[in-house]
């Protein structure tokens, strides 16, 4: 059984609902299970700015899966949900990001291939993606990666709690 964390996002449509089913998506998946849900945030756009509003959260999943079948049945679900690709940093229905795994030892996955960069390059620059983190990892480490520094230290602007993750994802 492997460990990974998965970043979700949301800022067109229902953004409630697709998270929703996305969850359920992922915990519907063979030989996986949600262990852990962080709570949901409202975050203000990053990167491309004239957008709306996402709603961010995180997972902790634990999985049979290799790390490329798990990223290849997160792009399924995001398709399923109606994610159509565009351009870089555009709005989306729902973006699942595969940031970090740990393989069934407990040892950090590298991997640096075009389809799948591990851990995720970026996850360390955005709020919208530590603080969901901080809910799941008291300790500052997220499967292998060290975030607390960064997270103490990062401006947090821009990021506001939206719900409880025990709340919001019950129904799942
Ligand atoms: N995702 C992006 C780009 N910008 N901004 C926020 N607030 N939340 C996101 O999930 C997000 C973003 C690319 O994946
Ligand atoms: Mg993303
Ligand atoms: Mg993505």
């Amino acid at each position: 059984m492997s460990r990974a964390v998965v970043a979700l996002g949301a800022n067109l449509g229902d953004r409630e609902s697709s998270l929703r089913m996305a969850v359920s998506s992922l915990a519907a998946l063979p030989g996986t299970r949600v262990a852990a849900y962080s709570h949901v945030y409202e975050t203000d756009p990053v990167g491309y700015l004239d957008q709306p509003a996402f709603l961010n959260a995180a997972l902790l999943v634990e999985t049979e899966l290799s790390p490329a079948a798990l990223l290849g049945a997160l792009l399924g679900i995001e398709a399923g949900l109606g994610r159509r690709r565009t351009f870089r940093n555009a709005p989306r229905v729902v973006d699942l990001d595969l940031l970090a795994m740990e393989d069934g030892e407990g040892r950090p996955v590298s991997s640096a291939t075009a389809e799948l960069q591990l851990p995720h390059p970026r996850m360390l620059e955005r709020a919208f993606v530590l603080a969901p983190l901080s809910d799941l990892f008291v300790s500052g480490t997220a499967c292998g990666v060290p975030f607390g520094d960064q997270w103490a230290a990062i401006s947090r602007d821009g990021v506001r709690f939206f719900a409880a993750g025990k709340e919001f994802f019950k129904e799942i």
